[in-house]
């Protein structure tokens, strides 16, 4: 197994406060992993589907109240409320092991506690990571297995006395009343309980990969960001990589995989996939960023998912898959809203419960099939457009960074950042509408600082000065953009097609790095006009494009307020960057 006497010592300590039946070690095999879905499947908890047509995929449904990411029952434990900052729940490390601690306390008596040895990044890289989560949940093992490399191989990295992330994960009784997702970036060790969805439990994740990890890279001169990577190759076979950053649920998944459009086929571009979520970047010897993304494989919002808005995810998603909470059909496969058929006549539906297509609550609601963020568990490496550097322990160097949000009004299409310190502040303000991978009000807007609201595991205002501070470390500083897929008509439709449309808008965000593109200087940044587009084989009228492009001196006044109002909630601790660059704003729109 091991001799790491710290890890042995971490195991038993645990397992002394979970009381498990049994304890067993994942090794990373085929037959171990065999043998848990068999078992899984007895215990009820996961569901084969059709061998023929979805070979080697399950159906798992979480607890009804169990469907998203609960920020309010995460928290920072930092020993003072300022390092986890104003946008960040805290409690004190000692009352948070304390309070966790009375759930985990025999929550997996009649339980086994599985030991997954992960890597987050290829095993061995100078840029990955080491973690060893406990779970009593073998869901949590079968999407560990496909989200990150486990099992002997980091075990044997990590040698005798390696370092790892400590995390702790227990189903409990899957009550809310009874549910924390603790993280504490001094001890590197994460606290998960109550909870069996995703983002809560599959800690390498949000949790490691993005929470104590941007705590690292704070620490360590790197960047641990909520980002897509993606690869753009021309004819003449140069790839271009960028990095981009917008909120859950808002468009990283489908950006990364993206199929050319039909009108700009003729120009050959290729597109290479290397993350969908996380990407790990550093400033290299060459003076350039250069990311890798962390994980193995993708947890990917399901409804919407089809073969037109995202092929590659289609052929990606079709074997050795974990799909979680989409409606089940009478022939053992699945469905969910918005995907490539129309709804079947029956089934059963995320909540187990048999369902008919336009079925309505006692509000008169349509009850959905799919839960609005069900997710597939897919390995990467099925993605017909994976990118080889997946498994490069170095990664890929990035020439573009694009924050992005989704906003029916305000933000244009696509602006460039004027420099890096203003690319950090149109970073530090972007707001974006709730979507369903979180609890709470969807369609709200809210601040969410490089989509990473919920992720930076401590103060946001450090986080800023982290990124301003960048800059010096870079010869080669990538340009920062901004995009908006989602503004929206007068009547509530959607300007801009989207998906594999928005090529056209990547294809002016490099043209712009390379000096071969054109725009106007506005108050905000540099706008494309619509000439500056490629709209060969895309029909959109002059007035949509005009209206897509639009800088609204009196929508961005109002917006100024609010990011003001935002930006205040850091007080003294804000960086003299993101003020400059506040005034300098001020003063372009004339307040
Ligand atoms: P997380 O996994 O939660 O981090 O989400 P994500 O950022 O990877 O989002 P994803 O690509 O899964 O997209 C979420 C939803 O946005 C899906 O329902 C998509 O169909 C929709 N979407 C993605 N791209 C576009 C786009 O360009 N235009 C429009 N209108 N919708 C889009
Ligand atoms: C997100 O919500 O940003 C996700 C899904 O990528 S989860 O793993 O649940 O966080
Ligand atoms: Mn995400």
């Amino acid at each position: 197994m091991t001799d790491h006497k710290k890890l042995k010592a971490w195991v038993k300590k645990c397992a002394a406060l979970c009381r498990p039946d049994k304890i067993v070690w994942i090794d990373g095999s085929a037959a171990q992993r065999a043998r848990l879905e068999k078992e899984s499947i007895a215990a009820g908890e996961i569901h084969r589907l059709n061998r023929k047509k979805l070979p080697g995929c399950f159906l798992h449904r979480t607890a009804i109240n169990d469907v998203a990411r609960t920020e309010g029952l995460t928290f920072i434990c930092t020993p003072t409320k300022k390092d986890a900052g104003p946008t960040n729940n805290w409690m004190a490390p000692d009352k948070a092991y304390e309070k966790a601690g009375d759930i985990f306390r025999g929550s997996m008596k009649g339980r086994t506690m599985y030991v997954i040895p992960f890597s987050m990044g290829p095993v061995g890289s100078p840029f990955s990571k080491i973690g060893i989560e406990l779970t009593d949940s073998i869901y949590v093992v079968l999407n560990m297995l496909i989200m990150t490399r486990a099992g002997d191989k980091v075990l044997k990295q990590l040698g005798t006395n390696g370092e790892f992330t400590k995390c702790l994960h227990s189903k409990a009784d899957l009550d809310i009343n009874r549910r924390l997702i603790m993280h504490f970036p001094q001890d590197n060790t994460i606290w998960s309980v109550g909870s069996g969805y995703g983002g809560n439990v599959l800690l390498g994740k949000k949790c490691l990969a993005l929470r104590v990890a941007s705590y690292q890279a704070n620490q360590e001169g790197w960047m641990a960001e909520h980002m897509l990577i993606m690869g753009i190759e021309e004819p003449d076979g140069r790839i271009q990589y960028i990095a981009a950053a917008f909120p859950s649920a808002c468009g990283k998944t489908n950006l990364a995989m993206m199929l050319p459009p039909k009108g700009l086929k003729k120009k050959g571009y290729k597109i290479w996939t290397v993350g969908d979520d996380i990407a790990w970047m550093r400033v290299d010897s060459d003076g350039r960023l250069w990311a890798i993304n962390p994980e193995s494989g993708f947890f990917g919002v399901a409804p919407g998912t089809n073969s037109k808005t995202n092929p590659n995810a289609m052929a990606t998603v079709n074997r050795n898959t974990i799909f979680t909470n989409v409606l089940l059909k009478p022939d053992n496969t699945i469905w969910w809203e918005d995907g490539d058929e129309s709804a079947p006549p029956e089934g059963i539906d995320w909540r187990g419960v048999p369902w008919k297509p336009g079925m309505v609550d006692d509000e008169g609601k349509t009850i959905k099939g799919a839960h609005p963020n069900s997710r597939f568990t897919a390995p990467a490496k099925q993605c017909p457009t994976i990118s080889y550097r997946l498994e490069h322990h170095h990664g890929v160097p990035i020439s573009a960074i694009i924050f992005g949000g989704r906003r029916a009004h305000v933000a244009p299409l696509v602006y460039e950042a004027f420099n890096w310190e203003h690319g950090v502040y149109v970073g530090a303000t972007m707001a974006s509408e709730r979507t369903a991978a979180q609890f709470g009000k969807q369609g709200e807007v809210r601040r969410d600082p490089m989509a990473m609201l919920p992720f930076c595991g401590y103060n946001m205002a450090r986080y800023f000065r982290h990124w301003l501070d960048m800059e010096k470390k870079l010869d080669k500083a990538p340009k920062i953009f901004h995009v908006n897929w989602f503004r929206q008509d007068k009547d509530g439709k959607f300007l801009w097609p989207g998906f594999g449309e928005n090529l056209r808008i990547l294809e002016w965000v490099l043209d712009r790095c390379n000096d071969k593109a054109g725009a106007r200087k506005t108050p905000i940044g540099f706008v494309p006009n619509p000439t500056d587009i490629d709209m060969t084989g895309l029909k959109l009228s002059n007035d949509k494009m005009r209206e897509l492009l639009l800088v609204d001196k009196k929508e961005w006044k109002q917006e100024l307020k609010g990011q003001k109002e935002f930006l205040s909630r850091f007080e003294k601790d804000l960086p003299q960057g993101i003020k400059r660059q506040y005034l300098l704003l001020k003063k372009r729109l004339g307040v």
